[in-house]
């Protein structure tokens, strides 16, 4: 069962591409009246600028498509809605058309999962009648497809005024999932002598998070470039999920000789945290990982000198004499490589580390650091 250094990044590789072409698409509807931050939030919340100017593809008159391929997000803009009368019945007419071809695909990848209406804040802390008839009229008609509407309220520079609009729409029991103030980008007023600072665009993640399909998650998470946080949530859960594979194949004592059988759970470990986090990868980068944890460059990975050098860290295990893996330190084993690579992949997405850092020995000493102290603290 042995293998090579090479083989096993090779898999990973794979895995990894793999893993990213099977996400689910995650399809959102991005609407509200032009002007009112539309594309400035799309562009904040999700990597690619898939916003910008250009790259729309109209569905209809009133809908415009924005994709890139490789990339399992697909948002739906109404771009130049000005919401008056002949046009609101239009856009509605559309968006529930939209809808409707979804759930008759029966494909979640076509599918509409969300919709975020945005209204943007305005200073006279009034709610223009007619944007609410259009809410509750637009609400009622979706309500019945049970596709989410979350109303957004963009521009919130005033956190007072927001919360103002926020109470005047609750006051009105709309069936919304809920309503989320934003500013989407930092917004400088009188020539830079103040600024106010992007802000819940974690909280409007977590919101749509809350309200679409479990199996969409993943992709979320790999689209979305706002929180830190809750990538590595989903990744620990991923670990966790790996980690109790790795117990239950070990379940049955493994000679050391078969440490590879936990491959396969690892394998697939890296690559749901390495879609989670939707960074992209190369083998260098890769190598660097199994280099520095499970294995050296030359010789097989997980053989039996690694194994013996990695039970020797873990506490309580290293003195026993054992020639076989017991199911808990597999558990070990698998989580500090996850934990390793959670911590390289964060310090990736902040910029800390570079692929180039990983070709060298800073970067493939931080993540032996990480892995070694993850085993010791079992
Ligand atoms: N600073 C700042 N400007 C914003 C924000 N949201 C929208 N804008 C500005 O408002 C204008 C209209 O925004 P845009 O996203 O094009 O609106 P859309 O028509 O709804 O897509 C642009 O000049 C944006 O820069 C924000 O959160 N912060
Ligand atoms: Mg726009």
């Amino acid at each position: 069962m042995d293998i090579s250094l090479n083989d096993l990044v090779n898999q990973c590789f794979k895995a990894i591409q793999d893993r990213i072409r099977n996400l689910r698409n995650f399809n959102i509807v991005v609407t509200g009246k032009t002007g009112v931050g539309k594309s400035t939030l799309i562009n904040s919340m999700f990597h690619g600028n898939m916003a910008d100017t250009g790259i729309g593809e109209p569905v209809t008159k009133e809908i415009q498509k924005h994709s890139k391929p490789g990339c399992p997000l697909v948002i739906y803009d109404t771009p130049g809605f000005e919401l008056t009368k002949g046009q609101t019945e239009n856009v509605k007419r559309d968006i529930l058309k939209l809808i409707e071809t979804g759930v008759e695909s029966r494909d979640v990848n076509q599918m509409i999962h969300c919709i975020w209406y945005c209204v943007s804040v305005t200073g006279d802390r009034t709610f223009d009648g007619g944007e609410l008839e259009w809410i509750k009229d637009l609400t009622s008609s979706t309500a019945k497809t049970k596709v989410p509407v979350i109303v957004v309220l963009t521009k919130a520079y005033d956190m007072d005024d927001a919360k103002v609009m926020k109470n005047q729409i609750n006051a009105y029991n709309l069936p919304i999932a809920k309503v989320v103030p934003v500013v989407a980008q930092d917004k400088s007023f009188n020539g830079g002598a103040y600024i106010v600072r992007a802000c819940n665009l974690e909280i409007l993640l977590q919101v749509t998070s809350q309200c679409i399909p479990e199996e969409l998650l993943d992709t979320l998470q790999h689209v979305q470039k706002v929180s830190l946080s809750e990538k590595k949530n989903r990744a620990h859960a991923a670990v966790a999920t790996a980690a109790a594979a790795a117990v239950a194949t070990g379940a049955s004592p493994i000679p050391f000789s078969d440490a590879a059988l936990l491959i396969p759970t690892q394998v697939t470990m890296i690559a749901s945290i390495t879609a989670i986090f939707g960074i992209e990868i190369n083998k260098g980068i890769l190598t660097a990982l199994v280099s520095s944890t499970l294995g050296s460059a030359g010789a097989t990975v997980l053989g039996k000198t690694a194994v013996s050098n990695i039970l020797k860290l873990i506490p309580g295990v290293g003195t026993v004499a054992g020639a076989v893996i017991s199911g808990s330190t597999a558990g070990v084993i698998t989580t500090a490589l996850g934990e390793a690579y959670i911590l390289l992949m964060e310090k990736m997405f902040l910029g800390e580390i570079s692929a180039q850092d990983l070709e060298g020995e800073r970067g493939r000493q931080i993540i032996s650091e990480a892995f070694k102290q993850r085993l010791k603290k079992r």
